[in-house]
């Protein structure tokens, strides 16, 4: 049996985390079966989640998740797609992981509205007397981690430029296809997905929840794919 260890529903998202939603949509698309665990970050592998347990072996990360269920159950997540479309799916993959996923950071943990709202309910299991400092710590280690980055160096204007760019970039991709790459799913649809919708989350306030809402084709594909693989 698979055990996927990962945060659970937040913020009105499948996970708190677009990296579990994108490990968890993996899991259904090649068919196999798994139980959840919300209780386990303290084995994380990586320090992050996700991760799986996969009849006793770890796997941490999504994309090494991904590659586990490729080797060992021959689930082919690039199936249909040439070698011109599988280089535009990977670019797009990592667009989202590691360039708009700052942009999600950035709005969470930088803005205090935001961070009232989300990520502080994270530290409520944390002893009262000690909870203000561990928050106050662990905010100001990730701010510094989106400074050290480079993202959080430019001005929200700034960031909100970069980050339209790349929702256009998405957008333009998408076209009028059923899926990100044409009318077939494929393992990149767990990860544009998944950062669409944690990006667009009417939960917050950003600039971003408008700037994908302007491309109706992308936010009709952010709904559809919420509803096929999230449906309760
Ligand atoms: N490259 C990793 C990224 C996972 C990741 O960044 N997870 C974050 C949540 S979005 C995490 O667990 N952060 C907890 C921490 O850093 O302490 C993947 O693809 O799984």
């Amino acid at each position: 049996m698979i055990t996927l260890c990962k945060f659970g529903p937040h913020f009105g998202l499948p996970d708190a985390s677009a990296f579990c939603v994108k490990a968890e949509i993996l899991l259904k698309m090649a068919g196999l079966k798994y139980e959840v665990d919300l209780d386990s970050f303290k084995n994380a592998p990586k320090g992050k989640l996700p991760y799986i347990n996969d009849g006793g072996k770890t796997v941490g990360d999504s994309t090494f998740i991904r590659l586990h269920i490729e080797e060992k159950y021959g689930f082919d997540f690039n199936a249909g797609l040439d070698a011109r479309a599988a280089g535009i799916a990977w670019s797009a993959e990592k667009m989202c992981e590691d360039h708009l996923y700052w942009v999600i950071l950035n709005d969470r943990w930088k803005n205090d509205e935001n961070f009232d709202l989300g990520p502080r309910i994270f530290f409520q299991a944390a002893p009262a007397l000690i909870r203000p400092i561990i928050t106050r710590s662990v905010r100001k280690q990730i701010v510094k981690g989106i400074k050290t980055h480079g993202l959080g160096r430019h001005s929200d204007a700034e960031i909100y430029t970069l980050a339209g760019r790349a929702i256009t970039a998405l957008a333009d991709i998408l076209g009028d296809n059923e899926y990100f790459m044409g009318d077939k799913i494929c393992g990149v649809d767990a990860t544009v997905f998944a950062f669409i919708d944690a990006i667009s989350a009417a939960h917050f306030n950003s600039p971003m929840i408008a700037l994908v809402e302007g491309h109706k084709n992308l936010a009709a594909y952010r709904d559809r794919m919420r509803a096929e693989w999230f449906p309760e």
